[in-house]
């Protein structure tokens, strides 16, 4: 069926959103999430000057032709900008064929391999004893598994943690201009044990605990770090240096066996190929929406099947409901699946997006609704202007600009 129209909604119903909706000559329609954070616009103006014009004509059910078009033909392959918008037009043509077929996607990727998927929550603290009540309410909640951050003790202010006060999920592009944060990695590596020997000796061993490191580590800090968090069995260390240097992980691969996962900013298969490939990492957190789409994030959980390393896809807030529910569609089908994050989104998100994905006890289940299984209501879109927020940055104490 022809591609008729292809507009960009952006909207900010608690964050910024850019979604991408294709309509095909019977009135079909399918979405796809357009966000990257705090650089939003610039996928718009790609889609809509660079995108669109290419589309409108095309046959929607020849993903795979379109997805080689759009990559191949830019000619300036790979990057953030390029592979969320060619991941938009990706999961949107996936939802048409799901809606036109009357199946879920997941159905068309050959059926599901489990119900539900394994997520985790987001617990955080502005010290030990807030976070361990945070802990307890997303196990009361029913989640097998919880992501912990707290403050830093010393340090004026980190990232990652739930607004002061309000207990809302922490926003990562929080205000007009960037935040400035510091950051002294020593205060770190002394306090981050600690933080986890309160959490295990308080709720025990009977759930996963993972931990975000946010590329701050040099590889022997991050050795250090896998090392001194061994007695409290991590599920994961996610983003211990930065991820695009993919040799260092060999240095703490070779110090710790505390399991690590990468690759929240990767957009294509080649930015993993030497982790996956050599083993160096145990899960790979690349995204729907970052990683060029259904098509080609499947691509790169097949290559990591091959290597035994397991999946734990990027599920922040700025990955709007479409995003996650593609990843649902994805994530149940694969073999080597691990785990899924999760972070929610802030209101009014649901007001304009429309999902039919479920909750229960600790696992997301995606529901059988023919396509990706969200709408989006353009009318309550319109309602929430985009407004320019940036994501922050970190400095060390000296100044110098660093890894946030
Ligand atoms: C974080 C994110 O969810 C995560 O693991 O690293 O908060 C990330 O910083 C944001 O999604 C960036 O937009
Ligand atoms: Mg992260």
């Amino acid at each position: 069926m022809e591609i008729a129209a292809a507009d960009v909604i952006v909207t900010c119903p608690g964050r910024n959103y850019v979604t991408l909706r294709i309509t095909t000559s019977d009135g079909t329609t399918g979405i796809g999430d357009a966000t990257l954070n705090g650089r939003e616009l610039a996928v718009v103006a790609y889609l809509r000057e660079h995108v669109v014009p290419l589309l409108i004509g095309r046959d929607s059910g020849q993903i795979n032709d379109i997805w080689q078009y759009l990559y191949r033909g830019a000619y300036w392959r790979r990057g953030p900008v390029t592979m969320t918008a060619i991941a938009a037009v990706d999961c949107a043509l996936w939802d048409i064929l799901g809606k036109r077929a009357g199946m879920p996607v997941h159905q068309l990727l050959g059926g599901k391999a489990r119900d539900g998927v394994l997520i985790y929550g987001h617990a955080s603290g502005q010290d030990v004893d807030e976070l361990l009540e945070d802990v307890a309410s997303y196990l009361d909640k029913g989640y097998q598994a919880v992501r912990v951050q707290a403050a830093v003790p010393g340090l004026d202010s980190t990232y990652g943690l739930h607004h002061p006060g309000t207990g809302a999920t922490y926003e990562p592009a929080d205000a007009r201009l960037p935040t400035e944060n510091r950051w002294h990695t020593p205060a770190y590596l002394d306090f981050a044990p600690e933080m986890m020997r309160a959490v295990r000796e308080r709720f025990g061993y009977d759930f996963h605990l993972l931990h975000d490191v946010h590329h701050r580590l040099s590889p022997l800090e991050a050795a250090q770090l896998g090392r001194s968090l061994e007695p409290y069995r991590m599920f994961w260390i996610e983003d211990p240096t930065p991820a695009e240097d993919q040799e260092a992980f060999r240095t703490i691969r070779q110090h710790t066996t505390t399991p690590i996962a990468v690759g929240e900013v990767f957009n294509t298969i080649w930015d993993c190929q030497q982790l996956i490939t050599n083993r160096l990492i145990d899960y790979i957190r690349t995204s729907v929406s970052h990683t060029g789409g259904i098509s080609h994030l499947r691509k790169v959980f097949d290559l990591a099947a091959l290597y035994g390393v397991r999946t734990g896809s990027h599920g922040a807030g700025d990955l709007s409901p479409v995003s996650f529910a593609a990843a649902l569609q994805l994530d149940v089908t694969v073999p080597n699946f691990g785990i899924q994050e999760y972070m929610g989104h802030l209101e009014p998100a649901s007001e304009v997006f429309r999902t039919n994905y479920e909750f229960r006890d600790g696992r997301m289940y995606p529901g059988d609704a023919p396509g990706l299984g969200v709408e989006i209501d353009e009318e309550a879109a319109a309602k929430y202007p985009y407004q320019p927020k940036y994501l922050p940055v970190n400095r060390l104490l000296d100044g110098t600009m660093h890894d946030w």
